[in-house]
């Protein structure tokens, strides 16, 4: 028995290169029932982040009590990261939505199906048969639906109303990794695979806190560095998470500063000889051009950019050029900071250049957050065409009208299709009269929340609002549609490295609640929405046709589905591409150096990484790529904000392990709310004492656009740098008469990457002020991971104690 709050990871199970990861069952049964209770075991896998660890949710008397991870499956061997263990809790909450609401003036009230989705319907006619038609709506929509219900959505939005304003708060997320994917490789798709920590003697962790955002992976990395020739590790981060403490290299670099890191780290490279001449030659273009810009960046002029010891910069490049097998993992620290793309690509030419890419441990993972933010690309409910084509591409265009029977101008693609804060903007400007928000909490999640609450009160605004709870932004809906959720309702989903698992239902979801899936298709039908022939343009019904749908809309793409069903779903993961010429997946993309970079094929033409501007069909096969990979040259800029006199310090923004985003599952998991309650504010030992500071006193921290109360927690953060978990909205705790107190969005900017168009959450400029003693009481947050104490601290460790034991089985 492990109690997996005071100890996330659980035990070790170490093994040593090419050896195959033990096989460990973590489970969870709640009420003290054994699995002899259970009755039945339905397949699934983790829906609270994006490692796809299969798992099986353990059902009595038609009602959840748990999950059990599957020891077969290839992504987790067995183990469920705590989030999975206790978060299915939250589906049984006595206030998740059981009607569907609308609003009557300044209430919102119980209303039935026909009614809410006669509204929705009524002004949705109203405004696509007026001037404007469907310029006037827009689609918000998450990472965390199924394929099957972006692949429906993405027809509704694009060949039924035509519109190209949808997007997914995948834009907030992983649209860095699919921009640098396609930039580097010519389309979105993961080279790497999970079996390379098998086989790495190195791991380079890049602005990616592994340990509290995808335990599982993370528990395989450190089996590794606890078994025989162990690999070595480089953290680049500027906290002290539990990644950077493990590392036998830590860069602490100064937030909003990645790009003249990564220049120097190359440059280095170049210089000392540590590249693969052969295989840049051979597989790449654009070398020479990469060398005269990294050669700006020698390691003294990088050291002070990032206020780094150079020493520190000298054996990061010696850590990454001795390994013949390099595994790299890139995340938030890099989407959410400025010059997300640019410095994205700048991994996968530390890659490409080493000639580390397709073969066993010479891995590479443009990490996904969200469960499910892979399939929104692929279908692409995210504004990206389904399919991963490329809506310059006139072909791939014609060929969706025909799978579609449409006309090919119904099918937007006249222009780059409309990204999230783009969304809000014309929503804000008064274009965009419908929102449709699915799974997703933008009153918490979006930066600067003050004008995004300014945005959906608006009343000419008609907002729609798909959820599980009354969140803070159903709040401000006009029609609120309750959902089903994972465990109530079937679908697959993808995780970072391709596998795409099945989840079933398990259960029925609560009251008049439904899943996803039937709301859009119920949507669709009510449209009337038909093709070209008159026939109904959607023809799928459920979740098992839907799929049927999408394996022919992904025939011949890079995310061929074509090889996968159900049935082979419901033994185990497969990865994406599965096809004839591939009946049992792919482990590795590119093992033959051969990119998807050809004109016919690709998923883009390019952007140019400083600012954004796409280029032309011509401009793209004027590089002759034949198949090999694009190295992108990118000079560092500052971040947009930067410390003044007036905001001194940097803010940076992210997560612990307990809790998920705005908390609205994991908020109502006990175990899970109990280990870490509250925001919180991380601040260095030496920023502490000039500001007189100490641990748990309440302090504000402001911004130019917004304060956040909180207790601060002295710890490993870089000096001058302020960190806050962004969980914290305003649900279980209404504000104060001050006003909003707690969500780090408060204080964040709206500015974002000119390539991916993803927000930057990482960097902007703050001051903090104290407000009041601790009397005596420390702060809220966890003692485990990023916001742990400093040592003698005394501060009581965050523990479960028995409600959070759970067993974790070795083979
Ligand atoms: N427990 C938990 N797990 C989750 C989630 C969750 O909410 N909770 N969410 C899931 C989702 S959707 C996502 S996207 C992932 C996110 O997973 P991560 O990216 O690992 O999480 P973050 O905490 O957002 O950011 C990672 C680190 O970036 C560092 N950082 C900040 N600024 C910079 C910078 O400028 N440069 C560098 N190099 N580093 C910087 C931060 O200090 C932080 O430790 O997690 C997934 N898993
Ligand atoms: N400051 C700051 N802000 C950030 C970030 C950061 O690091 N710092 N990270 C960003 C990132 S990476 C992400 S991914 C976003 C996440 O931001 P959000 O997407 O806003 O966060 P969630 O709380 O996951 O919201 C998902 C909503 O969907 C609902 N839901 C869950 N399952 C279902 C379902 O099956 N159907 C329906 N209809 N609803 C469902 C949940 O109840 C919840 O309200 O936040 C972003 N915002
Ligand atoms: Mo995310």
């Amino acid at each position: 028995m492990v109690d997996r709050i005071a100890d996330p990871w659980g035990p070790r199970t170490p093994y040593g290169p090419g050896e195959r990861w033990p096989v460990r069952v973590d489970s969870f049964l709640a009420d003290g029932h054994t699995e002899a209770d259970v009755q039945r075991w339905v397949p699934s896998a983790s829906i609270l982040h994006s490692n796809g660890d299969a798992m099986d949710i353990a059902v009595i008397d038609d009602r959840i009590v748990g999950v059990r991870g599957r020891p077969g499956d290839r992504v987790n061997h067995g183990r469920v990261d705590p989030k999975d263990l206790y978060g299915w809790q939250a589906n049984h909450s006595p206030d998740r939505l059981r009607r569907p609401l609308v609003r009557e003036g300044d209430r919102l009230v119980e209303t039935d199906w026909d009614t809410a989705m006669g509204r929705i319907v009524a002004r949705s006619k109203e405004l696509l048969n007026g001037p404007g038609g469907w310029g006037h709506f827009g689609f918000y929509t998450t990472g965390q639906l199924f394929l099957e219900e972006y692949y429906t959505l993405a027809v509704v939005g694009k060949a039924g109303l035509g519109t190209p304003h949808m997007d997914g708060n995948t834009r907030l997320c992983t649209a860095t990794a699919a921009s640098a994917l396609k930039a580097s490789f010519g389309t979105d798709g993961q080279p790497g695979s999970y079996t390379d920590v098998d086989h790495c003697d190195a791991i380079a962790l890049w602005g990616h806190n592994v340990a509290e955002t995808q335990t599982v992976l993370w528990m395989r990395m450190l089996d590794r560095r606890r078994g025989p020739n162990p690999p070595a590790m480089l953290a680049v981060d500027p906290r002290a998470t539990p990644v950077a403490r493990e590392a036998d290299v830590h860069l602490a670099l100064r937030n909003g500063t990645n790009v003249a890191l990564l220049n120097g780290l190359l440059r280095e490279l170049i210089h000392r000889g540590w590249y693969d001449g052969e295989y840049v030659r051979t597989h790449t273009v654009g070398f020479d051009e990469l060398c005269r810009v990294v050669d700006d960046y020698p390691v003294a002029k990088v050291a002070e950019i990032c206020d780094l010891p150079a020493r520190q910069i000298e054996q990061a490049a010696e850590l990454l050029g001795h390994s013949e097998r390099l595994l790299s993992t890139v995340l938030q620290g890099f989407y959410q900071s400025n010059q997300a793309t640019a410095a994205s690509c700048q991994v996968n030419n530390l890659h490409l250049i080493r000639g580390m890419i397709g073969r066993p441990g010479a891995g590479l993972y443009q990490m996904n957050g969200q469960p499910t933010a892979q399939n929104n690309r692929e279908c692409g409910a995210d504004g990206d065409l389904p399919g991963l084509r490329n809506w310059e591409n006139e072909e791939h265009v014609a060929d969706l009208a025909r799978l579609w029977n449409v006309p090919v101008d119904t099918i937007p693609h006249w222009s780059p299709p409309t990204h999230a804060m783009q969304i809000f903007r014309y929503a804000e400007q008064g274009s965009i009269k419908l929102l449709w928000i699915s799974a997703t909490n933008p009153a918490v999640s979006l930066p600067d929340l003050a004008r995004v609450r300014r945005i959906l009160s608006k009343p000419e605004l008609f907002v729609i609002v798909q959820d599980l709870f009354r969140t803070e932004t159903a709040e401000l809906a006009d029609v609120v549609l309750p959902a089903a959720t994972w465990g109530e309702k079937t679908g697959t989903f993808t995780n970072v490295d391709r596998t795409v698992h099945i989840s079933d239902k398990a259960v029925d979801p609560p009251g008049e609640a439904r899943p996803d899936l039937d709301i859009f298709l119920d949507y669709a039908r009510r449209m009337d929405f038909r093709d070209k022939d008159g026939n109904p343009l959607i023809t799928w019904t459920d979740p098992a046709s839907a799929f049927e749908a999408w394996k022919e809309c992904s025939r011949g793409r890079p995310c061929d589905y074509t090889g996968i069903t159900y049935a082979r779903l419901r033994a185990g993961g497969i990865q994406w591409p599965c096809n004839e010429e591939h009946p049992d997946g792919t482990e590795r993309l590119y093992t033959d150096g051969v990119f998807n970079t050809d004109p016919d094929y690709c998923e883009t033409y390019g952007q140019d990484m400083l600012t954004g501007a796409e280029l032309l069909p011509d401009e793209y096969r004027a590089k002759e790529p034949r198949g090999r990979a694009f190295l992108h040259a990118v000079p560092y800029q500052p971040s947009p904000e930067v410390p003044s006199d007036e905001f001194p310090l940097l803010l940076t923004t992210g997560r612990t392990v307990y809790q998920f985003h705005t908390r609205t599952k994991t908020g109502r998991a006990p175990q899970l709310m109990h280990a870490a309650p509250e925001a919180w504010v991380e601040l260095n030992p030496t920023d502490a004492d000039k500001l007189g500071v100490g641990e748990g006193d309440v302090v504000r921290v402001e911004s130019p656009r917004g304060v956040v109360r909180a207790r601060a927690r002295v710890c490993g953060v870089r000096p001058g740098v302020v960190f806050l978990p962004f969980h914290y909205g305003y649900w279980d705790a209404p504000a104060d008469g001050d006003g909003h107190i707690r969500a780090a969005n408060e204080l964040t900017i709206t500015a974002w990457d000119p390539v991916s168009k993803q927000p930057i959450f990482k960097v902007a400029a703050v001051r903090v002020v104290k407000e009041a003693d601790s009397d005596g009481h420390p702060s809220p947050a966890p003692t485990v991971g990023g916001p742990a104490p400093l040592d003698g601290s005394g501060i009581p460790a965050t523990v479960g104690g028995p409600a959070a034991e759970a067993p974790a089985r070795g083979e």
